[in-house]
């Protein structure tokens, strides 16, 4: 691959350290570097490659010149710039809902439909990251048995609402810990020592009842995987995990898959650890799945109330494959 001039928008966010990190682990080919963020940033320097940079404001003439930038500095953000983006040939892979279900842009997990790339007109979207790990077990299961229906709930971390989030986790923590009052600031109630069925943390709800992340993950799914005839039905929730997002999936098929095969195909599939060893109480763990870029499965059994039902526990690291591994991967098949 020639080097690219590559563009990191959102650079001092939790995603964007996680961008940068994830370009230098995999060697992607930079010829240039540029970091942006808002004014707030001006002239804060960051580390690549052992060099520091400043960051520059992210502005409608950034990207003359770039071959790609990666966003992850808000839905109203990518929204606005984007498209300036990929009318100056800089390709954008945005981590954003902005552009998700636009028909017109690929949304991509490479390891489920990485044929989409090419079908990009300047933009392409970065899925959920609930979705994201969901759907990279969901795949090689689809192709082995067909999925009709999901049940999923979600245990998420804090990570995944940027930093204020992380260190309203940690300070809550501290002061409940000393007897003290944990007031929430970024979160609608105490994260600390408690559980939130409410994500994001404003204006989650929809009309119908569910949180527009539960909606997220019903909608990407089924364009992530081509098959609009997948049922969905996802309840969110925020735990007080630093990194790493667990789910319980319940799978519907066709047709019936054993454990035994079930865990076969998973063993096959790319981007997949199966760690199911119950009698060694061996399973998938957020501790142990962050700073893993794979997605990892276990508790893998049969659900007891339907003849070709089958139920997971699927972990992942949110910032990396649920973020930015998935963005730099895409990066690299374009
Ligand atoms: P964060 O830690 O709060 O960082 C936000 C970043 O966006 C900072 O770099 C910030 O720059 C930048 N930013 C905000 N407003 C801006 C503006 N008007 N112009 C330029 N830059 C601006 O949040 P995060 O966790 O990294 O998440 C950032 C975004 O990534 C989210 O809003 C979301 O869209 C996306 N995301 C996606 C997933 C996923 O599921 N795939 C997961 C998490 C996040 P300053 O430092 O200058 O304020
Ligand atoms: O809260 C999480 O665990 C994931 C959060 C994702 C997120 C946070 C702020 C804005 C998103 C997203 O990627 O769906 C957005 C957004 O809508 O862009």
């Amino acid at each position: 691959m020639n080097p690219k001039n590559v563009c990191v928008a959102g650079a001092t966010g939790v995603v964007g350290r996680h961008m940068l990190q994830v370009l230098e682990e995999r060697n992607f080919p930079v010829k240039n570097i540029k970091l942006l963020a808002s004014e707030r940033s001006r002239g804060v320097k960051l580390k690549f490659k052992g060099e520091e940079i400043a960051v520059e404001v992210l502005a409608e003439d950034s990207f003359k010149g770039f071959d790609v930038a990666l966003f992850s500095a808000g839905g109203g953000t990518s929204k606005r710039f984007a498209p300036y983006a990929a009318k100056a040939d800089c390709v954008v892979v945005d981590n954003s809902s902005a552009w998700r279900m636009d028909p017109e842009v690929p949304l991509v997990v490479p390891e489920v439909n990485a044929g989409d790339i090419r079908k990009h007109k300047g933009i392409i979207a970065n899925p959920n990251c609930s979705t994201i790990q969901m759907v990279v077990v969901l795949k090689p299961l689809h192709d082995a048995a067909r999925v009709t229906r999901v049940i999923v709930s979600t245990y998420q971390a804090v990570s995944g609402a940027g930093s204020a989030a992380i260190n309203e986790l940690l300070e809550q923590t501290q002061a409940v810990l000393n007897g003290e009052q944990a007031a929430p600031k970024i979160f609608p109630h105490q994260i600390a020592f408690n559980c939130i069925p409410q994500i994001p943390q404003s204006d989650a709800f929809t009309e119908n009842g569910y949180t527009s992340e539960e909606m997220k993950m019903v909608n990407e799914t089924k364009k992530i995987m081509g098959d609009p005839d997948i049922r969905v039905c996802a309840t969110t929730v925020r735990v007080p995990v630093h990194t790493g997002h667990s789910e319980s999936v319940n799978v519907e098929l066709e047709k019936k898959l054993t454990v035994a095969q079930a865990r076969e195909v998973l063993r096959k599939a790319p981007g997949v650890i199966v760690l199911d060893d119950p009698a060694k109480q061996e399973y998938p763990l957020a501790t142990l799945a962050a700073g893993r870029s794979e997605t990892f499965v276990g508790r893998i059994r049969e659900d007891l109330s339907h003849p070709n039902g089958l139920v997971l526990w699927v972990v992942s690291d949110n910032l990396l494959k649920g973020a930015a591994y998935n963005a730099v991967q895409i990066a690299e098949y374009l």
